[in-house]
């Protein structure tokens, strides 16, 4: 078989669903042509492959690459001092009130351009690109203008043309109340759904459409307004549910086919039952639950108990969750939702994969796949979720490269 490279004497852990646990091949072989895997499995059951160039991975370990499937890595600007009023005491409203808080965020974006917003988020990029990360989603959500928000769109794209990486596009213009509504909510939903998102569907800025519903962000019945337009200009829809409270987010979700809810600290087991049957990824974000030293954590039994895929993110943005390590999110998901090695790997690659729709073509090491590779220097796959701030990563492999 013709192939434009192989990586043998490896540890495959392939994530393939077709096999129990991780989906381990001792001694396992990866050939790719075209930037596609043709073979992923045992090195004695492997075709005869002909590769100009064979690499010798010397019992390395082979995930598939990391996905990093809900990031608001566009912004401008930082909110360190606002880290600092909070560590001195200050609540979020007395920061919000003054001026803090996303508002601050969308101030700094707004007055950036669009290529202030790449170099700014190129930095952020490059750390996930370090942690064998190969496909990652970008939100807008700071604009929270029909100028700004398509700049931030574009900003997103234009990421991924200056690194070797996939970029997904999501609309969240949904994110917060800009100034100029403050006290019209609902005018401003107006404006997401009948300006904003068949704008983004022409140009072809996003593939979803994200609300954050929480008593703070917009109500359900606001979040189904821009489900309504989503579907109606064929995006995806996806959801911030119930992270601080309540909403039955996640449940209006998955009645418009969601391809995830996230966050979900507060998801109720009707929230449990809607998704399961829905399919609906949950997209867990310890980051935030940690950064905001939130005390009650997403129901994982349940989760788990009802069979929802279970996927795991960075939820980088410079608020609520500054991280850019999906090592360090997978050590949080085991340490403080107690998710299991696997789940907690499943989470970066096959079920981030899944939250974006995109299982068909990359998150496993199987035939058919992109390939996507993350090569390791561990002696077994935990040691990527039980070590923190430790970096293994040996190789990244884009699309075969
Ligand atoms: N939930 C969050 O935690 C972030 N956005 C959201 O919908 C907060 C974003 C920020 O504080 O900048
Ligand atoms: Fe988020």
């Amino acid at each position: 078989m013709r192939c434009d490279g192989v990586w043998r004497n490896a540890r495959l852990a392939t994530l393939a669903p077709t096999m129990p646990g991780l989906g381990v091949v001792e001694d396992g072989v990866v050939a790719a042509r075209d930037g596609v895997i043709l073979y992923a499995g045992p090195a004695g059951a492997a075709p005869a492959l002909d590769a100009p160039q064979v690499i010798d991975c010397d019992g390395r370990w082979i995930t598939p690459g990391l996905i990093d499937p809900h990031t608001h890595l566009v912004f401008a600007g930082e909110r360190a001092h606002e880290f600092e009023l909070r560590l001195a005491g200050a609540a979020y409203e007395a920061i919000a009130r003054a001026g803090g808080g996303i508002l601050s965020t969308m101030a700094a974006t707004r007055a950036a351009s669009e290529a202030d917003l790449v170099a700014q988020a190129l930095p952020r990029l490059d750390a996930l690109i370090a942690e064998g990360v190969t496909t990652v989603e970008i939100k807008s959500g700071y604009g929270l203008s029909t100028e700004h928000e398509l700049k931030s769109l574009r900003a997103a794209r234009a990421l991924g043309r200056h690194r070797q990486v996939d970029v997904r596009a999501t609309f969240l213009g949904a994110h917060a109340l800009p100034p100029e509504f403050r006290s019209d909510a609902d005018g401003y939903v107006s404006l997401v759904c009948d300006t904003m998102i068949p704008t983004v569907a022409a140009e072809g800025l996003a593939e979803a459409v994200d609300v954050f519903c929480e008593g703070v962000g917009f109500t359900p019945d606001q979040a189904r307004r821009v489900f309504v337009a989503a579907r109606a200009h064929g995006l995806e829809v996806k959801i911030h549910a119930e992270q601080l409270s309540n909403q039955h987010g996640a449940a209006l979700a998955a009645a418009f086919g969601a391809l995830s809810a996230d966050h979900l600290e507060h998801l109720d087991d009707a929230g449990v039952a809607a998704m399961a049957a829905a399919g609906v990824v949950a997209t867990l974000l310890p980051g935030a639950f940690y950064f905001t030293r939130e005390r009650t954590a997403p129901p994982i039994e349940a989760l788990r108990a009802a069979g929802v895929a279970m996927a795991l993110a960075t939820d980088c943005n410079p608020g609520t969750s500054p991280l850019t390590s999906p090592l360090l999110a997978m050590n949080m998901a085991a340490t403080l939702f107690r998710m299991t090695i696997e789940e907690c790997l499943a989470g970066v690659t096959r079920e981030a994969a899944r939250a974006l729709g995109l299982l068909a073509d990359r998150g496993t090491l199987e035939a058919g796949k992109l390939c996507d590779l993350a090569i390791w220097d561990i002696g077994r796959p935990a040691e990527l979720v039980y070590r923190m701030g430790f970096n293994p990563l040996h190789a990244r492999i884009w699309r075969g490269v």
